[in-house]
């Protein structure tokens, strides 16, 4: 019997009194407790009737009890799927219903919203607040801390990443455990990650960066995390003193730096610090070495990819770059009409073949079929170029996405509502810079005839239906879009005319 998953990541770690997870109020949980925890998530899931190949989706806060949730579902065979706590219930019931997830862990917060969702989709709702209380933990409270691992073969599902699209319509990303296991190993080697080393973990466990990057690796190497609930600046520069490494977005390192207290001093001992989810300006990188010494190492990846490339651990890591593809990863630059590869050194779309790339998109074999090509290559919707000594540069994007603070928000599913708000004859959102968040969007709305739309009312609905973060930062009313002889928006108009919209304002 055998579970690459399980025995890989969590097995190795049974019955060791080892640190693995440090928590803001001091308390250290070891391999061996958090385990027997995991063992008892496992019986309790299993209770509920779920079977490997199941779907777990859980809308939970970071707390080691979620994470053990994580590691219950690798033991059970029970495929996870972690979403982001600001997803509204109208949000939630698409994942819930598309995932077919038997089980959907809630908080007492959010359970009455989510309970009739739930409901409609036949599944099981059961709580598990980050204090550890709850349905899930009372069912789960007086099982057996010993759980027969589920066998499961590396081609095996293992997780769901939801992630949107062009069209305003979300895919589950089938991750197999070969998919996280094979960049996971890899990352720990490239990155030099052992026993020793002390993890400061400030981001979500629902994304890829948090949950597969920063987590699997430490679990790998053995180290421990210090596990901070969410990016407080604070507890960040409480904690940095016992950390050895770091990982996180562009807009973690401009907090940062934007605090006098982040000093060369505080970071002396710190053996790596870790960028990606969003392009990390080359100002950011300069600032970042004048003031610590430290040089950030930039890595490049995707929901459906994991990992592709990253910056040298020993070599230049070089500012504006993503650096190489990682071993095992091979990665061109094509042409995105013909699919040819381009001239070394010319912009095109990256593709990416690995036993990192994903398994295609759950029931949908014909998005699938779009961006994962027969050979095995996935299209990212990427625009790069490689420099002569190999370095990749990220310059654009083939795809119409917004990345703010590290989260993706496709501007369509904000136009769907948006077009259906009164009063609206139709809108446009983009993305431009954003002093905190790298990059957000503004909503511009052009009325219908004779219509004068409410600009708060819309708001209002907006936030009733989308995740908070998705929501545009400003919403402008504009008399018509310009548009090409073709008659198609040009956005990239509109990007230019509001870039300095949220600029500082200068003295
Ligand atoms: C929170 N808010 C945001 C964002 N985060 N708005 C826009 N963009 C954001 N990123 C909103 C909340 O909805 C709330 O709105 C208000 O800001 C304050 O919320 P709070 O939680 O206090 O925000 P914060 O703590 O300041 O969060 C900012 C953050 C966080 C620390 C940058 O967003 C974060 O941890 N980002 C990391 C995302 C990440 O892990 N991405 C990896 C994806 P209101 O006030 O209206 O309620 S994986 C990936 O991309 C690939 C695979 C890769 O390469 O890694
Ligand atoms: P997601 O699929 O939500 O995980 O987002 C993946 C996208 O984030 C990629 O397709 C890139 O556009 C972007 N991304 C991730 N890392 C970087 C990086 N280091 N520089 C620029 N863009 C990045």
């Amino acid at each position: 019997m055998a579970n690459p998953l399980y025995d890989t990541l969590f097995g190795q770690h049974t019955g060791k009194s080892t640190p693995f997870l440090h928590l803001p109020d001091g308390e250290t949980l070891t391999h061996d407790v958090f385990l027997r925890m995991a063992a008892r998530f496992a019986h309790a899931i299993t209770a509920l009737g779920l079977e490997s190949g199941d779907r777990l989706a859980a809308q939970i806060e970071k707390s080691p009890e979620a994470l053990a949730v994580y590691a219950a579902c690798a033991q059970t065979g029970v495929i996870f799927l972690p979403l982001n706590t600001g997803y509204t219930a109208a949000e939630l019931d698409y994942f819930i219903g598309n995932s077919g997830a038997k089980l959907v862990l809630a908080t007492d917060r959010t359970a009455a919203a989510l309970a009739p969702v739930a409901a409609a989709h036949g599944a099981v709702l059961n709580t598990l607040n980050p204090d550890g209380t709850g349905s899930f933990a009372d069912r789960a409270r007086h099982q057996d801390e010993v759980f027969a691992t589920a066998s499961r073969s590396a081609d095996d599902l293992a997780a769901f990443l939801y992630t949107s699209g062009t069209t305003g319509r979300s895919k589950g990303a089938m991750l197999t455990q070969e998919n996280l296991l094979s960049n996971a190993q890899t990352l720990a080697r490239y990155w030099r990650f052992t026993a020793q080393d002390v993890l400061l973990h400030a981001l979500p466990i629902f994304h890829t960066h948090g949950l597969f990057v920063a987590t699997n690796i430490t679990l790998i190497a053995g180290g421990s995390m210090i596990f901070l609930p969410k990016f407080d600046l604070d507890q960040m520069i409480a904690h940095m003193p016992q950390a050895t490494t770091m990982m996180g977005v562009p807009t973690f390192y401009t907090r940062l730096l934007d605090d006098p207290r982040f000093t060369a001093a505080l970071t002396a001992h710190m053996r790596l610090f870790v960028s990606g989810s969003a392009p990390l300006l080359t100002e950011t990188h300069m600032r970042f070495e004048e003031r610590t010494g430290h040089r950030i190492l930039e890595r490049y990846g995707m929901t459906e990819t994991n990992m592709n490339t990253s910056n040298p651990y020993d070599g230049e890591r070089r500012a504006g770059t993503v650096g190489f593809p990682l071993p095992g990863v091979e990665l061109k630059i094509t042409d995105p009409t013909t699919g040819k590869e381009v001239p070394q050194g010319e912009i095109g779309q990256i593709e990416v073949r690995g036993p990192n790339v994903f398994k295609g998109y759950w029931q949908m074999p014909e998005k699938t079929a779009e961006e994962l090509r027969p050979d095995g290559f996935f299209i990212t919707g990427d625009l790069a170029r490689i420099d002569d000594q190999g370095y990749v540069s990220i310059v654009g994007r083939n795809k119409d996405l917004i990345i703010s603070g590290g989260y993706n928000i496709y501007p369509k599913e904000i136009e769907l509502v948006l077009d259906a708000q009164p009063g609206v004859l139709e809108s446009a959102v983009i993305g431009v810079p954003h002093p905190d968040f790298g990059e957000s969007p503004i909503g511009l709305l052009v009325p219908a005839p004779g219509a004068t739309p409410s600009v708060d009312a819309i708001m209002a609905s907006l936030g009733d239906t989308l995740a908070r973060f998705k929501l545009p930062k400003k919403l402008i009313v504009v008399d018509a879009f310009p548009r090409n002889a073709m008659g198609k928006l040009q956005k990239n108009i509109l990007r230019d005319q509001y870039a300095d919209i949220f600029a500082p304002a200068k003295n």
